[in-house]
């Protein structure tokens, strides 16, 4: 796989191996971009900007986002293997969130930026006549787009797709993880017609690699990222001497909150859904529970069969619910939570260890769903994000404790809560310090609504209006007449 700048593919003739989580085999050799590609890359992107890009009517640009939506779907098949052979996950998910969601992200913001219009103003002046003050947006310029492995179409066209619709040209970084679907992203770009230079693609890991040189370099104006708050603090120092614009969206360690008077099935469902889903890999995941106590110990029970009820396997098995993790080197970070969870005194209600097969997937990166129950609020297992199939679930006994436990956390991105207490859940969830609440569902997304986390979870917000808010800069225009 070769990066993708100023309309060409180029392959640098340094390579990384791109590794299929569910045997260890090679997916592909990556060759990886340097410093001087990646200025090429930024270089080619200012071009385009002062070239016929920049001059583009909104209207040519959301056709050309929805040529590119087309192009995804004419290749369907391609993304979708594509993205099991680099994530391993369940072929359903791949279908019908990553790939599906990827196609949407184009249309969506395609339609959105030819209906979006700004603020006007009659201004009054001191010498009694008249003035209209007006708000035009105009693209930032080159905007780096660095995106995770965990839905890597998903988030990188989440933001790629609006970058594009406001005017800039973009150049991205995939996760060395999963460089596949970004790579036949470059290849659907060229082949619908995107200027050369608008979309740059570069290959490589973060520190002293593309990442680093992309957020570092002077002639990138505006970074946005998801991934984790580690990296994002280095981004952060990345850009701090030039101020650019920044959104970031982090880790989590979100909680779910089940009050007796909820529908138990469904939010067992729920619950289930939200800590496996994935394989746990998504910012989204809730990683901490507090369930009300007479329904406590009914649903750790319950829990614990959807948990060991899931298939662990090969992701094209139709039976398979769960695939591997993204890597090994994730897996024993995850498994490092594991070994600690014990220490630190909890009891492990399922999972807790690696599968065994007995052919090649053993080489992969499987781990069983695992629940643990009596941990202390400050364990660090229950404070820092693991991002793996784990939960852990613990009592409480009136509303307050519960909402006070979920805030007590560095994190702050979602959280999801399980009622049928109307009043009790338009009481409980503004007071919820997330920047998303889910009552009675989770991961229900409607892109017209802000995205992003507050503390440790990110910075600024992305989806509909505040995506165009993010990808412009707003000038105001004073006339007086
Ligand atoms: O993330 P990184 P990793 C969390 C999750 C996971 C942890 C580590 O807890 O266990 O992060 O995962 C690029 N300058 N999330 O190591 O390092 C990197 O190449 C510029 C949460 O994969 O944040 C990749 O493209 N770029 C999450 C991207 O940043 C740099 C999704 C993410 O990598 C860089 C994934 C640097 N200095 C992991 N260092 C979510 N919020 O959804 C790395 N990168």
């Amino acid at each position: 796989m070769a990066s993708y700048v100023g309309g060409n593919f180029v392959d640098t003739g340094r390579y990384f191996d791109d590794i299929n989580p569910v045997d260890g085999s090679r997916v592909a050799k990556v060759a990886e971009a340097d410093a001087a590609l990646v200025d090429r890359a930024v270089s080619c992107a200012r071009e385009a900007l002062a070239g016929d890009w920049g001059r583009m009517p909104v209207a040519h640009r959301a056709r050309l986002l929805h040529r590119i939506a087309d192009g995804i779907e004419a290749r369907f098949e391609e993304f979708v293997a594509a993205e099991i052979a680099d994530t391993g996950k369940d072929e359903r998910h791949a279908r019908t969130v990553d790939i599906a969601r990827g196609v949407a992200n184009f249309r969506f913001f395609a339609d959105l930026v030819v209906t979006a219009h700004d603020q006007s103003f009659q201004t009054p002046t001191p010498d009694g006549r008249d003035a209209v003050s007006y708000v035009v947006r105009k693209p930032l310029g080159v905007v780096a787009v660095i995106a995770p492995w965990n839905l890597p179409l998903l988030l990188l066209s989440w933001k790629v797709a609006p970058a594009l619709a406001c005017g800039n040209a973009v150049v991205a970084k995939p996760s060395e993880e999963t460089p596949f679907t970004a790579t036949l992203l470059a290849e659907v770009m060229h082949e619908v017609g995107v200027p050369a230079g608008v979309f740059n693609l570069v290959h490589g890991f973060g520190r002293g690699s593309a990442g680093e040189a992309l957020t570092a370099h002077p002639g990138v104006d505006a970074v946005t990222f998801t991934g984790s708050s580690k990296t994002g603090s280095s981004i952060m120092r990345a850009v701090a001497d030039t101020v650019k614009p920044i959104s970031f969206e982090l880790g989590g360690k979100n909680a779910a909150l089940v009050f007796a008077d909820c529908d138990f099935e469904a939010a067992v469902d729920g619950v289930a859904r939200s800590t496996f889903s994935n394989c746990g890999q998504v910012c989204l995941c809730t990683e901490r529970v507090y369930v009300e106590r007479p329904i406590y110990e009914r649903f750790v029970e319950a829990l614990k069969g959807r948990a060991e009820a899931i298939v662990v396997g090969r992701p094209e098995d139709p039976t398979t619910t769960m695939g591997p993790m993204i890597s090994r080197q994730h897996r024993t970070k995850v498994l490092s939570y594991f070994d600690l969870a014990l220490r630190e005194g909890a009891t492990v209600v399922a999972g807790g260890q690696v599968p065994t097969f007995g052919d090649e997937r053993d080489e992969g990166a499987f781990i069983a769903p695992t629940i643990w129950t009596g941990l202390s609020d400050d364990a660090r297992c229950n404070r820092e994000e693991i991002f793996g199939p784990v939960c852990h679930i613990a009592p409480f006994d009136t509303e307050d404790e519960a909402i006070r436990r979920a805030n007590d956390s560095d994190y702050g991105l979602a959280a999801s809560i399980w009622t049928t207490d109307l009043a009790r859940a338009h009481r409980a969830a503004p007071q919820i310090e997330a920047g998303l609440v889910w009552v009675n569902t989770w991961f229900l997304r409607d892109l017209r609504t802000p995205f992003g986390g507050v503390k440790l979870s990110g910075i600024g917000r992305e989806g509909g209006a505040h995506s165009l808010a993010f990808y412009s800069e707003a000038s105001t225009i004073c006339v007086k007449y």
